[in-house]
């Protein structure tokens, strides 16, 4: 078996896809029913994910996911970010080949990783953060899925 195709042409990590943009919503049955009517969209998925401190719903809309995130606490990433900001977009998740390749190669550049290691994300995904102090003020999410 080859080796997954990690990085891309300039040996940059390699973006295979935008997998999610990720919503802050203070609740999100209101925040699943606002899509509902304006969009006549449906969640794919909803699960709580503990190790992440949200309940979250994904949407999908062409090849990628809105992820709407209710936090299960204010002493949580998405709680202390609602009562900061107020609804809004979180952050913005990239599906890669290999996630401890792309972590490797983002250290080796100096980027900004809140995550060294890989957590559990919900659809049993390996995903990792890098500091939206890194690039641009965004939250980014790496995401590998899991083989079906
Ligand atoms: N996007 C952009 N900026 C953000 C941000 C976000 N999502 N969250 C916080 N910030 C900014 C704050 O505004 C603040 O900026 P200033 O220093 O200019 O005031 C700075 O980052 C630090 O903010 P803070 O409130 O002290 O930060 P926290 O202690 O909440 O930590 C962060 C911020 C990004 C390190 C933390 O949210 C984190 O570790 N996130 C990764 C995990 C996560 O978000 N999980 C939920 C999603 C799960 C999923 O998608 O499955
Ligand atoms: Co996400």
């Amino acid at each position: 078996m080859t080796a997954p195709d990690t990085r891309n042409s300039l040996g940059r990590v390699k973006l295979l896809n935008l997998d999610h943009v990720a919503i802050a919503v203070e609740n999100l049955d209101h925040a699943i029913e606002g899509y509902r009517n304006r969009y006549r969209v449906e969640p794919l998925y909803r699960e709580r994910v503990d190790e992440q401190g949200v309940e979250e719903a994904m949407i999908p809309v062409g090849g990628s996911f809105v992820q709407l995130l209710e936090p299960l606490g204010d002493e949580t990433a998405v709680g202390r970010f609602l009562s900061k900001h107020g609804e809004g977009i979180h952050h913005v998740a990239y599906t890669v080949s290999s996630i401890e390749a792309a972590l490797e190669h983002l250290k080796t550049e100096g980027a900004r990783l809140i995550d060294e290691v890989p957590r559990l994300g919900g659809r049993g995904a390996k995903i990792a953060f890098v500091h939206p102090g890194d690039l641009a003020g965004t939250l980014v999410e790496l995401v590998e899925l899991p083989d079906d």
